[in-house]
């Protein structure tokens, strides 16, 4: 089971992961965290490239991210493969990925090459408060996008690039969609809520 988790820059994607990792044993792939680790490891071939991306805000050439991702997928299945993880025998595991698929070329060939999403989980915020919220934690993240600069610029991409995506899996009736203003706690009880009732209608496909 995939499941794609999208929204603006700084909307909350990575701290709603971390909570539903241990509630619904996922595995949590963040693809700027291993574009990030990908960019600083000795010998890549990517580093350069990687950066000037995410500096300016811009979306990684597909290739890349999808080789990591189905990297990092593989070595959780081999990691789980002798566990007592309920959710993840007969070769079945479950995915949280955040911030991909962020251009239409990228969610077309995940969907064709690796494992189509079982829905996409959206968070919607304002970008007043996303703003608020990176520059906030640019004071002590040590990322190079979390400036005002680059924010503008991942703005600029979220709007043309990535909100396509959304539509996209809107119109096949596949988006959740979560307000992502509110506090961490008060969204995180709607995303419980909305994944129970997911993995209900999950269930029932099954039986
Ligand atoms: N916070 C979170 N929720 C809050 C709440 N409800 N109320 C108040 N504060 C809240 O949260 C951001 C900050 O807000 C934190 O300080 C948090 O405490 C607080 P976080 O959970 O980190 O939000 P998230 O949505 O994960 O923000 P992030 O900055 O990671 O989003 P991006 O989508 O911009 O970053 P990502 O790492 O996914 O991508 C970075 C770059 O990598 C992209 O711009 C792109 O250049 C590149 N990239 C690709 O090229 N291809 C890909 O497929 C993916 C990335
Ligand atoms: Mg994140």
């Amino acid at each position: 089971m995939v499941v794609y988790v999208l929204g603006g820059p700084g909307a909350g994607k990575g701290t709603q992961c971390a909570s539903l990792v241990s509630e619904y044993d996922f595995v949590h792939l963040s693809a700027g965290d291993l574009l990030r680790a990908e960019q600083k490891r000795e010998g890549s071939q990517y580093g350069a490239l990687i950066a000037e991306y995410i500096r300016e805000g811009q979306v990684v050439p597909m290739e890349v991210t999808i080789k990591l991702l189905e990297n990092a997928m593989k070595a959780a299945f081999e990691e789980r493969k002798n566990s007592d993880h309920s959710g993840w025998t007969n070769g079945k595991g479950r995915f949280l990925i955040d911030g991909f698929p962020r251009k239409m070329d990228q969610a077309l060939k995940f969907d064709e090459d690796v494992c189509p999403a079982s829905f996409v989980l959206f968070f919607n915020c304002p970008e007043q408060e996303l703003l608020k919220r990176l520059l906030e934690r640019g004071k002590t993240s040590g990322r190079t996008d979390d400036n005002e600069e680059s924010i503008k610029k991942r703005f600029k991409t979220f709007i043309e690039t990535s909100m396509p995506v959304v539509d996209h899996y809107r119109a096949e009736g596949r988006v959740v969609e979560i307000d992502a203003t509110p506090p961490v706690e008060t969204v995180h009880t709607v995303v419980r809520a909305a994944m129970d009732a997911a993995f209900a209608v999950e269930k029932s496909k099954t039986l």
